[in-house]
């Protein structure tokens, strides 16, 4: 019934990376075994459902977002059978598992696309998008590409294939081929994927880029910026003419007729509020929540997550104050700080260093007391810090490496460039898991794929469950907190004082019932202003009882006020 709370207004995501997880093979790569072998560890966490990055057959150009078979486990990560005990072990908790749905691209070594890219007039060349070069240009010669889209991760948009004298569109790597969504075969074949999924078990699934799918079929030029090189082409492929009817026809064909609690989020670059309220009206039948990418984007020039600029806390309060207003009536948001591709949370919005604890735990004070389903990537509940990477041979990211060779190839100053990468390459997010102070932080025997972060000998699971002041203890309070009380999972949003420039305060209101969430997101203390009253308190970071009217550096307090 879309009018009653759904399950998930009340659940916690944690999302793992499998490759850097856990390794139970020793060669130096995370796994389905190591994950399974590990999952005690995420249920007594408290969350109710895992997203699982892609473990699908890939030749892993862009770490498994380029998938060649969809309905084979790669071999990298285990077998089928690994998969399904995986699986078992998930349900066997009580827990679901969400899969990565990676169908705005596919690899470029998916039979589709070979089969796609051998003549021009092949039954398959029409489920990518080919076009001829520009006229006047000789082809494969710049300026040649059939528009000046820039790819997400540098370059052009568009390759170009000898073969057939036609270039595809990839807006990530070349590896990475756009399916063609105007075709119906291509939706036929993405449903029936997901069928097949589901009637394997799985729960939902989690939709990369899911707003780009939808392109203008007349894929026009985008503006340029003064000083850039490539044209801005997500006006003509972000929440495109077809969207919705795709989103839905996929919602029909794939859940209609199901009974159970699935979920499906979908990942939207771009999106607004208008769009994600659209997106996830649940009568409208499409989608469950969205990853909205505002909140992440207020730290850098826009356009350019490299410029990292540092955020103003006013300017996250607009921000998710907008969402969580526009969200309220109907829609859903999701919540979330870090995943695979953000530097970690509590080195981009806190204090890695000396009020690390503090900060870990305010950030996640914040995060999981807004209105929404709370996402924890794997780590952020130990507190694990960005890379502090300072060589670009330890980095192994495609966005960064390619970014890295662009800027140097256009002059850029070796030490800037690294310095950016340090501040906001998904790199800093996807080193190993720190179980223990053993060798290689207890992820592997052998040699890890990435360096572990070199701070694991005080950073990790195992210190953190021995301990009873610990990010993760602090984690499992809060879990605790939203399953047990209905003001934290659909209690209304108020925020106080938005012009604060270190505070950040809200009210949640049920009923009767009020909670008031008060945050110094500084290492400062700060005097709370005379309207936030006290009340009882029901969680805060800080052991032993402070002043009632003065916040402590990075302390956060949620106080029952009804
Ligand atoms: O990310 C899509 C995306 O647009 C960004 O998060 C992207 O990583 C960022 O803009 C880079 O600056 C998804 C996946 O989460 C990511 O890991 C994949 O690389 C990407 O899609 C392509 O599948």
């Amino acid at each position: 019934d879309p009018d009653l709370p759904a399950w998930w207004t009340n659940a916690v995501v944690y999302q793992v990376y499998p490759r850097s997880f856990a390794d139970s093979s020793g060669n130096g790569t995370g796994d389905l075994a190591g994950i399974t072998a590990r999952l005690d560890y995420i249920a007594e966490l408290g969350v109710d459902v895992i997203w699982l990055s892609p473990v699908h057959q890939s030749p892993q150009f862009d770490n498994g977002y380029d998938i060649s078979n969809y309905r084979r486990i790669d071999a990298m990560f285990g077998s089928e059978q690994d998969f399904d005990d995986l699986l078992d072990g998930i349900h066997a908790r009580g827990m679901k598992l969400i899969m990565d749905l990676v169908v705005n691209h596919t690899s470029s070594e998916h039979e589709a696309f070979r089969k796609s890219s051998r003549s021009r007039d092949n039954a398959e060349r029409d489920t990518y998008w080919w076009r001829d070069p520009r006229p006047g240009f000789e082809p494969g010669e710049p300026g040649a590409e059939p528009n000046n889209w820039g790819s997400h991760f540098s370059g052009s948009a568009w390759t170009y294939d000898p073969g057939t004298k036609q270039y595809y569109l990839h807006l990530f790597t070349p590896q990475q081929p756009d399916l063609n969504w105007e075709n119906p075969r291509v939706r036929e074949r993405v449903h029936a994927v997901m069928n097949w999924w589901i009637d394997r078990g799985v729960d939902g699934f989690r939709m990369d880029v899911i707003n780009f799918i939808s392109k203008d079929p007349a894929l026009p030029d985008g503006v340029v910026e003064p000083g850039g090189v490539w044209g801005d082409g997500t006006p003509y492929f972000t929440s495109g003419p077809r969207i919705h009817e795709f989103l839905r026809e996929m919602r029909s064909a794939v859940f209609a007729n199901r009974t159970g609690d699935f979920l499906t989020v979908g990942e939207t670059p771009g999106a607004t509020v208008d769009q994600a309220l659209l997106f996830t009206d649940p009568h409208r039948g499409e989608l469950d929540m969205v990853f909205q990418f505002e909140h992440v984007s207020l730290d850098q020039s826009p356009g350019n997550k490299w410029d990292y600029r540092g955020l103003d806390l006013r300017d996250l309060k607009t921000s998710w104050n907008r969402w969580q207003r526009g969200l309220s009536a109907t829609g859903w948001n999701s919540l979330y700080l870090g995943n695979h591709d953000q530097p970690r949370q509590v080195s981009r919005f806190g204090d890695d260093g000396k009020y690390r604890y503090e900060s870990a735990t305010l950030l996640a004070t914040l995060l999981h007391l807004h209105r929404g389903t709370p996402y924890i990537y794997q780590g952020e509940e130990l507190g694990m810090t960005s890379a502090g990477f300072t060589s670009i041979d330890q980095y192994r990211d495609v966005e960064s490496l390619n970014y890295y060779a662009d800027a140097l190839s256009r002059g850029s100053d070796p030490d800037a460039v690294l310095a950016a990468l340090a501040a906001m390459s998904r790199d800093n997010a996807r080193t190993p898991m720190q179980w223990s102070s053993e060798p290689n932080a207890g992820f592997t025997t052998g040699t890890p794929w990435i360096p572990v972060n070199a701070n694991f000998r005080h950073i990790n699971a195992e210190a953190d469950l021995a301990s009873e002041k610990s990010v993760y203890r602090y984690y499992q309070k809060l879990i605790r907190l939203r399953h047990e009380s209905a003001v934290v999972s659909l209690g209304d949003f108020h925020l106080l004082d938005p012009e604060h420039p270190t505070l950040y305060a809200f009210r949640r209101s049920l009923g009767d019932q009020q909670f008031l969430v008060e945050c110094n997101v500084s290492g400062a203390v700060l005097e709370l202003p005379s309207n936030l009253g006290s009340g009882d308190l029901i969680l805060g970071n800080y052991e032993e009882a402070g002043e009632p009217h003065w916040l402590r550096p990075w302390e956060a307090r949620i106080v029952d006020i009804s």
